[in-house]
């Protein structure tokens, strides 16, 4: 080997090794504005602990900080002695009759008997998630505030307020502390301050005391009992008085108002009831004892930057760092390019992830975890036929598999009341989960057949639970959690597909979701029940266990009817060839099998995957801000960055349209939280799990690099993503074209690594790592 090649070789590798060990983000990753927000759902900031979440808005004069705890919900058991989780005892009887005018292609008949029989009770007994109330704030105040300006720091986790007044520095900082359950106000300044604080809350009040310093009230949703204690616990250098229901604080440089909030429901079918939320929220009062606000912050930064930080994205120039990020968006949308935005709105659903989904905590919700409303859209509920699931897609690839958790949990406690559901309107074994669904254990098709009727919410939720084992490879929990669930949900699919007339197996009745009509059967439900089999025979393997079950489920799988292409090229939504090229309605149900499924890829099965882009075209590029999200992921996972950046592109348009609208305007509010409209969470997770998808892909047992990277995209830099059988890695590249990655194996595997024609097979223990170069030869 000459001088000069050694020198080239070591050149490369230091350029390579340095990107993995040198920060990479180039910016400061903050969300910030020089006004206070007006709009709770456009403008207001979230924070969140995972247990609560909240909103502020930053007035100088009066903060307001509205909040809630995700359990709070009215509706289920305590709204009424009949509440049975929607259930109708012996819908099932009608559902042969229903086949059978499916059959002989009756449908206006069959769609009238299922609306009639086939749908759940108890509508208003639902119930919706609950805000908790609202902090009122008031500040001594006097003169003109200069060099205003609220933010949301997305590195350390925290939101803050500053300002000048009268030559006088005001800071307010708030932050959500996970391991104390406690949410964290502090409002500092260089001179003494006032401050009044009421606590406003829309429930009936049961009892309001102010003793030792803490304020606590306590509460109740009227509609169904359920009690609530949201308190306040004080740490100021001023004195601090309760009068006239108002907490008002004088001469303080420093305030720290510690905010606990917890109710009496638990996640237990069939009450719901009875945690001693009382001693719960004492206990986290208990544990602040003796610690500073100052040590407070470390233990948060501490458990928050161990998420947080694990991946980093870097997409090359940012010089818009000191534009507010309303105007940043605006812009953004007139065609200033501005990669920085796309960084923060990734890492800015890792920051939402984190505040609101966290190991015991209550899963996700419409709206993460922030409603500021008694009636919210949709009921801030869980709704199984894509917004859940898209929820939770971000959190394996960008490294966060711990905030994943509270989504199994949750579906363990479906199973029983999921199992009556499947019995009684099905006659089937197994559990299901259908449209809507509250966290009273209602699995039953919702009170609309058009919108309520998918019982395929479990299988796909499933879904989730073989994911989560795939990307850490912890088979203790596939053995104890995830394939107790799976196995169950795949009972009902064995018993609930009948054989059509050419011997395959398909889902009838069926309806696609919200799109219908009744069918014999709808695409997804082939695709999903394909899919929780196919993981079920898998897991078997793996776990070594249950060889007759997986010998059912080999052969239901097999037989279940396949993606079909229909008379235009496209993929058929049903098995019936009746797709509309005209028809752009959101939801893309019958591309599930390309996302998140694997069944259709561009390597294995091209003319599927054909046909899903003939689907997709002709579904247009237009949608609700989730139907946006998912076409980024379709169209990554059809190696297509460029259309995969359009639609990146679209969700990024700025909105302000708080009212409901199905079809064209999904965008982004200038919080950057998504537009449906109204606001819903789901567009932001899948539009972060979307960019993940167009760097790194591992659906189909390899490990592929840049699979859809967009030529604007020229140069940069990706750490941390986590690929299928427990990889973590760093990826870099120039000139459009792969420089080099990191690969590093946290469960010792051998895994083909691809980039365009390329690949390399990588084998590596438990915890070691490999460089590649842009040929994907071995530096190290
Ligand atoms: C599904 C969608 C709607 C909305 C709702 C919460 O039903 O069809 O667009 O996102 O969920």
């Amino acid at each position: 080997m000459t001088k000069s090649t050694i020198n080239l070789i070591l050149v490369v590798l230091f350029t390579i090794s340095n990107i993995s060990c040198t920060k990479t983000q180039n910016q400061e990753l903050k969300l910030w504005y020089n006004k206070p927000a007006r709009e709770w759902m456009t403008e207001a900031l979230p924070i969140g602990n995972g247990y609560m979440g909240a909103m502020f808005f930053g007035g100088v004069e009066k903060e307001q900080i509205q909040f809630t705890e995700g359990s709070l919900w009215s509706g289920g058991p305590g709204s009424n002695t009949d509440y049975n989780f929607g259930i109708r005892e012996g819908a099932w009887k009608n559902i042969e009759e229903i086949r059978n005018l499916i059959k002989e292609g009756k449908l206006i008949e069959a769609n009238l008997l299922a609306s009639n029989e086939i749908t759940g009770s108890n509508e208003n007994q639902f119930g919706a998630q609950q805000t908790m109330g609202d902090l009122f704030i008031s500040v001594e105040y006097s003169g003109v505030p200069t060099n205003y300006k609220r933010e949301l720091d997305l590195n350390k986790g925290e939101g803050s307020v500053s300002y000048v007044l009268d030559g006088e520095k005001y800071k307010r900082t708030y932050f959500g502390y996970y391991p104390g359950k406690v949410m964290v106000y502090n409002f500092n300044s260089s001179c003494k301050a006032g401050y009044s604080i009421l606590f406003q809350s829309p429930h009936k009040m049961n009892s309001e005391d102010f003793v030792n310093g803490i304020y606590s009230f306590k509460g109740e949703v009227k509609e169904n009992g359920m009690e609530f204690e949201s308190c306040l616990k004080f740490d100021t250098d001023g004195k601090l008085d309760f009068i006239d229901g108002k907490m008002q604080i004088t001469n303080a440089k420093n305030l720290t108002i510690y905010q606990v909030a917890a109710t009496d429901y638990t996640l237990e079918y069939p009450n719901y009831k009875g945690a001693d939320y009382i001693a719960e929220n004492k206990k986290a009062l208990e544990s602040l004892e003796g610690k500073s606000y100052k040590e407070v912050r470390k233990e948060h930064l501490e458990d928050y930057q161990n998420l947080f930080s694990r991946v980093e994205l870097n997409l090359g120039e940012n010089n818009r760092d000191s534009v507010p990020t309303d105007r940043r968006l605006s812009e953004y949308a007139d065609g200033t390019f501005d990669l920085g935005l796309e960084e923060i709105y990734f890492q800015y659903s890792r920051y939402l992830m984190i505040s609101a989904s966290r190991k015991g905590t209550m899963p996700l919700n419409l709206q993460g975890k922030w409603n500021n409303s008694t009636n919210p859209p949709w009921a801030c509920d869980y709704h199984m036929n894509i917004n859940e699931e898209m929820l939770y897609w971000p959190a394996e690839v960008t490294n966060l598999g711990e905030c994943h958790l509270p989504i199994f949990t949750y579906m363990e406690s479906l199973v029983e009341p999921g199992k009556n559901s499947a019995k009684e309107f099905f006659n089937t074994r197994g559990w299901i989960v259908n449209t809507m669904n509250n966290p009273f254990g209602y699995t039953s098709p919702g009170w609309g057949f058009q919108w309520g009727f998918f019982p395929a919410g479990a299988a796909w939720l499933c879904q989730h639970a073989w994911e989560h084992y795939d990307f850490t490879r912890d088979e203790s929990f596939l053995k104890e959690t995830a394939y107790p669930l799976m196995k169950e949900a795949a009972l009902f699919w064995i018993d609930y597909l009948i054989e059509d007339e050419k011997g395959y197996l398909v889902s009838c009745p069926s309806y696609s979701p919200e799109h219908g009509g009744i069918s014999g059967g709808a695409a997804m439900d082939h695709q999903i029940a394909w899919d929780l089999l196919n993981n079920c025979v898998q897991a078997s393997d793996v776990l070594g266990i249950d060889d007759e079950f997986k010998q059912i489920a080999t052969v239901v799988r097999n037989k279940i009817l396949p993606p079909q292409i229909g008379d235009w090229g496209q993929l058929q939504e049903w098995k019936e060839d009746v797709d509309d090229p005209n028809d752009n309605h959101r939801h893309v149900s019958h591309l599930f099998a390309l996302y998140p499924g694997k069944q259709i890829t561009v390597e294995h099965t091209p003319e599927l995957a054909e046909a899903a882009k003939v689907s997709l075209k002709s579904r247009g590029d237009g949608g609700t801000g989730w139907s946006l999200a998912w076409k980024v992921n379709f169209w990554a996972r059809l190696k297509d960055g460029d259309h995969a950046y359009l639609l990146l592109q679209r969700l990024l348009r700025p909105s302000a349209n708080q009212g409901m609208d199905y079809v064209n305007l999904g965008g982004s509010y200038s919080n950057l939280l998504c537009a449906h409209p109204p606001f819903q969470l789901d567009g932001n997770m899948g539009g972060c799990a979307g960019i993940a998808e167009m760097l790194l892909q591992s659906h189909d047992g390899i490990i592929e690099l840049l699979p859809a990277l967009p030529l604007v995209w020229k140069r940069g830099e990706v750490k941390g993503l986590v690929a299928r059988g427990g990889f973590v890695i760093d990826i870099k590249w120039e000139n459009n074209e792969l420089l080099g990655a990191k690969i590093k194996s946290l469960a010792g595997r051998e895994i083909p690594v691809k980039y365009k024609d390329k690949t390399f097979n990588v084998s590596l223990h438990s915890g070691e790592e490999i460089i590649l170069d842009k040929q994907l030869k071995t530096l190290q």
